[in-house]
């Protein structure tokens, strides 16, 4: 295990921390969001030092460094590449080359390799994201979503400041995003910037801004970090730290992988937060691509295709 601090105070491309800011006692909770308490991670620790989890805890993020095996990263980098043409393909048969939030030449998300890909599968399912699971999330612990996203040169744009639990709400509000970057992740080409101390407030209320997506703030609250990192690195946090990715100034396509972990047991709620409570929820246990990572602590074998 190595590891170390991103971390530097932040100068985005976006140039976020000029902007005048909320505060964080004036960011507003998702209507949902009524009692929600951080819950700090007790150890013992598998991967993480003691002080790295505190200051998961405290900062609602930490940087792994030189803890991936680079040959299988290259694995993993050719099965994205592959997923990721036939998204871009499918995003330019439409009429504007967009669907949602992903556009051909901007910004493209191809979800669920673990469906399509043994070698996404094996990652996934591997000891350092096993270890982390037991170390953040709980004894109990299941994929809940992987995508590879790559921020494209030709229609440089951000990212918009949001919590990953803005976009789907999320029951247990808690769990943990892996952003493993596919190629150099620079603040030149859209590497996370992320805001300390937020995520222990749970889930803010988001607006949606087209044709970028969802965000909680347009300035941050406080001086953002911006996280750059190389393959072999993880950039670690919470789905309830804000973040953003700036826009991808350079030639070339900057590429992660981005791996999602949850407690058994999580649920989707449905309904539409301005009108009332939520009106449905959806168990998060499909075994094609949520299945267990850790049971009782110890690591699960592998689905099989
Ligand atoms: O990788 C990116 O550029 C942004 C992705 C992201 O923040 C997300 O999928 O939540």
């Amino acid at each position: 295990m190595t590891s170390a601090a991103a971390d530097e105070p932040g100068e985005g491309p976006e140039a976020a921390t000029e902007l005048p800011g909320p505060t964080t006692s004036t960011l507003e909770r998702h209507p949902w969001n009524r009692e929600f308490h951080w819950v700090d991670r007790c150890g013992p620790f598998r991967r993480l030092t003691v002080d790295e989890a505190a200051r998961f805890d405290r900062d609602g993020h930490v940087v792994l460094r030189n803890v991936l095996d680079l040959e299988e990263l290259d694995r993993v980098r050719a099965a994205c590449d592959e997923a990721e043409a036939a998204t871009d393909a499918i995003l330019r048969d439409q009429a504007d080359d967009r669907i949602f939030i992903a556009e051909s030449g901007a910004i493209t998300f191809s979800p669920h390799l673990v469906t399509r890909s043994d070698v996404a599968r094996d990652f996934a399912a591997s000891a350092v994201f096993a270890d982390l699971c037991a170390d953040l999330v709980g004894p109990d612990v299941n994929l809940y979503w992987d995508q590879a996203v790559y921020k494209k040169p030709e229609k440089p744009r951000r990212f918009p400041w949001h919590q990953d639990n803005g976009y789907t709400y999320v029951e247990p509000q808690q769990y943990l995003t892996c952003w493993v970057p596919l190629t150099d992740a620079t603040r030149h080409n859209g590497c996370p910037q992320v805001v300390s101390g937020v995520h222990r407030l749970g889930t803010l209320l988001h607006a949606y801004v087209e044709p970028l997506g969802w965000e909680c703030f347009r300035g941050p609250p406080a001086p953002p970090v911006v996280c750059e990192a190389a393959p072999g690195d993880v950039i670690v946090f919470s789905s309830l730290t804000p973040h953003l990715t700036g826009p991808n100034t350079t030639s070339d396509v900057r590429k992660a992988y981005i791996l999602q972990y949850a407690p058994a047991g999580s649920v989707a709620l449905h309904g539409d937060p301005s009108a009332g409570p939520p009106t449905g929820q959806a168990p998060q246990d499909d075994p094609g691509r949520q299945h267990a990572i850790i049971r009782a602590g110890e690591r699960c074998p592998t689905p099989t295709s």
